[in-house]
């Protein structure tokens, strides 16, 4: 007799390892994104690691620091770090897609009584940072020789205490530097966060990565768009539709007032004013203007 054994083969699925900010100024909104994403973690208080519901995912918590390095040595396949953190690490790892928010600015500061008439007023000074790759970087580019103090936190208080004569930090809103008695004299470069992602995926990876990246593109889209609805007399509706074009045209219907149609679009937020004053001009009126939840474009 022969006996027909049948062999069940266990192939693991793929998951996409992405890293994220244990906790601090990224770590919110990136969980956010990824929540608006569809993407649905399923412990829900922060470990080191958590596996999202249905897409193959696994979310891994690490300080922002360490995040381009994990993704380089390929242990994390993408993270979301701020620009900032990225240049600094200088890693091999590929941008892949700025997120637009935790916006800030990497700036030369001084102390506000100091006369300041241009960089070379930087050179033979003391400069204290957490940056020193990035500073050190620009430096070069500008042929300023200083001397570059790294500190690994409350950089704004090196002038006061005398171990600096200026400061190369984050700046956002600037009070910090106010409440130091800085000024800020060169903003070196902008920073938002990013996703970087290992250079070389294996193309199941790359397929959920760009699964991923659809979403997260449809999320910011509709986060940056607004759907308008308006009525507009007939006589201005050529007019009208020139201003607000939509994703491909907009949809007009007859009202059941003679000689008014109702206009549905999508308004970019950028040009949001400057529209909404000329659709008015145009005799608009009725305007509403809606979120939008997901574009797909
Ligand atoms: O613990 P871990 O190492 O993970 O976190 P961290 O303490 O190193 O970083 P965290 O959470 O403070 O910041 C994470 C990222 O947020 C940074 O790398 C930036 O990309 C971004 N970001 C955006 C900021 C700020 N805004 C910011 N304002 N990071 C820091 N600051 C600090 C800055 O250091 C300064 O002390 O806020 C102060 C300046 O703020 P203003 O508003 O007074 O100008
Ligand atoms: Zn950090």
């Amino acid at each position: 007799m022969q006996i027909l054994q049948t062999f069940f083969i266990y192939v693991p699925m793929d998951k996409l390892r992405v890293a994220i900010q244990k906790s601090g100024r990224l770590s919110e909104k990136s969980l956010d994104l990824l929540k608006e994403s569809g993407i649905h973690l399923n412990n829900g208080s922060r470990k080191l690691k958590s596996l999202a519901q249905v897409f193959p995912l696994e979310v891994i918590y690490l300080r922002d620091d360490d995040i381009p390095q994990y993704v380089e040595d390929g242990v994390a396949h993408i993270g979301i770090v701020g620009e900032n953190e990225y240049a600094e690490k200088n890693c091999d790892v590929e941008l892949i897609e700025r997120l637009g928010f935790s916006r800030c600015r990497l700036s030369l500061a001084i102390p506000k009584s100091e006369p300041y008439n241009g960089l070379q007023d930087l050179e033979g000074k003391r400069i204290a940072t957490s940056y020193p790759v990035i500073l050190q970087h620009y430096l070069d580019e500008h042929g300023i020789r200083a001397e570059v103090h790294v500190l690994s936190g409350s950089v704004e208080i090196a002038p006061s205490i005398g171990i600096a004569e200026a400061i190369f930090d984050i700046v956002s809103s600037g009070s910090t530097l106010i409440s130091n008695g800085l000024k800020e004299v060169e903003t070196v470069m902008h920073s938002e966060a990013v996703v970087i992602a290992h250079r070389n995926l294996e193309p199941g990876l790359k397929g959920l990565l760009a699964d991923l990246l659809f979403r997260i593109r449809s999320v910011q889209a509709a986060s940056t768009n607004r759907y308008i609805l308006l009525n507009a007399p007939n006589e201005r509706l050529e007019e009208i539709i020139e201003v607000i074009p939509g994703m491909k045209s907009p949809t007009v219907m007859p009202l059941a007032e003679k000689g008014w149609s109702s206009v549905h679009s999508v308004l970019s937020e950028k040009e949001f004013w400057a529209v909404i004053d000329r659709l008015r001009e145009l005799g608009a009126q009725g305007i509403l203007v809606i979120p939008i939840e997901k574009m797909i474009i």
